[in-house]
């Protein structure tokens, strides 16, 4: 079923309008779009369900105050039919402007996030994502809740992360918030972007998160090894991975695009004569 975008957007920001400024390391202009999906709804209140079952045994809190299930479709299969769902990825790749394609690496392509007050499962406090692209999808917000929404700071992420890894808050003025919603994605390029959710105060939720990257520019990525290391088990099936990816994805693809690059800045400046005549 093809949707209407302007009936079913709810959010979008650009990335420059995040940052306040363009940046070269990016896949594309995309900062976060937040849009109804339609997505099977019996797929996804069976990966709640089992999310839910598998919490005690597979859930860890790691860095940041996250609790949460690492590479959770190797655990819950109906999580595949989403990552590969073509008509998803189509609809994503339109929204970043760019072609996506899943994340490819098994720790971190698909995690569960499970968020409640602090003293339980908690919530992501401030950091950049190492993966390109993301999409959050609810699974499940309770009714009522108090915070847990998704805060992002407007400005340069270095510098708001050197007043975050202090303690400092950010003004207010400088967060944008999005709330999450029941039947709606939320769709981030988060790399380069400082972001956290809310504390929750009351309630919880619980969230699909499914990673992706760009085709074309597949070695943009910051996911660097001691942080997947912090966020993953520690067995080193994903170093091999991640290796073999450079060799047969990465490696060419940034040789293409510093081609293209280069050869587009060695073009003659196209000036118009007729404006030059007038000098
Ligand atoms: O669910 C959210 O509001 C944000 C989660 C997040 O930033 C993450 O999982 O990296
Ligand atoms: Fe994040």
């Amino acid at each position: 079923m093809l949707l209407n975008s302007s009936q079913t957007v709810r959010q979008s920001i650009s990335r420059e309008a995040i940052i306040g400024h363009d940046t070269s390391w990016k896949v594309s202009d995309l900062g976060a779009v937040q849009f109804q999906h339609n997505y099977n709804q019996d797929i996804l209140q069976a990966i709640k369900s089992r999310a839910l079952e598998l919490k005690q045994e597979k859930a860890h809190q790691k860095h940041l105050d996250l609790t949460f299930i690492t590479g959770a479709d190797r655990f819950i299969p109906e999580i595949n039919e989403l990552i590969h769902d073509k008509e998803r990825l189509e609809r994503l790749s339109d929204y970043a402007g760019t072609k996506l394609e899943p994340y490819p690496y098994s720790v971190v392509g698909s995690t569960v996030t499970y968020m409640g007050p602090q003293e339980q499962d908690g919530t992501v406090d401030w950091h950049c994502d190492g993966v390109p692209v993301t999409e959050l999808i609810p699974l499940d917000i309770s009714d009522p809740i108090i915070g847990g929404e998704l805060e992002i700071y407007m400005g340069n992420c270095e510098i708001g992360k050197s007043l975050t890894d202090v303690g400092a808050e950010p003004n207010p003025k400088d967060i944008l918030t999005i709330p999450h919603k029941m039947g709606y994605s939320t769709l981030g390029h988060f790399l380069g972007i400082l972001h956290r959710t809310a504390p929750i105060k009351y309630g919880h939720r619980l969230t699909l998160v499914l990673n992706l990257r760009s085709t074309e520019r597949s070695f943009v990525d910051d996911n660097r090894m001691f942080y997947l290391a912090a966020d993953s088990e520690q067995d080193k099936e994903w170093i091999d991975e991640i290796a073999e990816d450079v060799r047969v994805n990465q490696l060419p693809s940034y040789q293409k695009s510093e081609a293209i690059r280069t050869a587009a800045s060695k073009l003659p400046m196209k000036i118009d004569q007729s404006v030059r005549s007038s000098w």
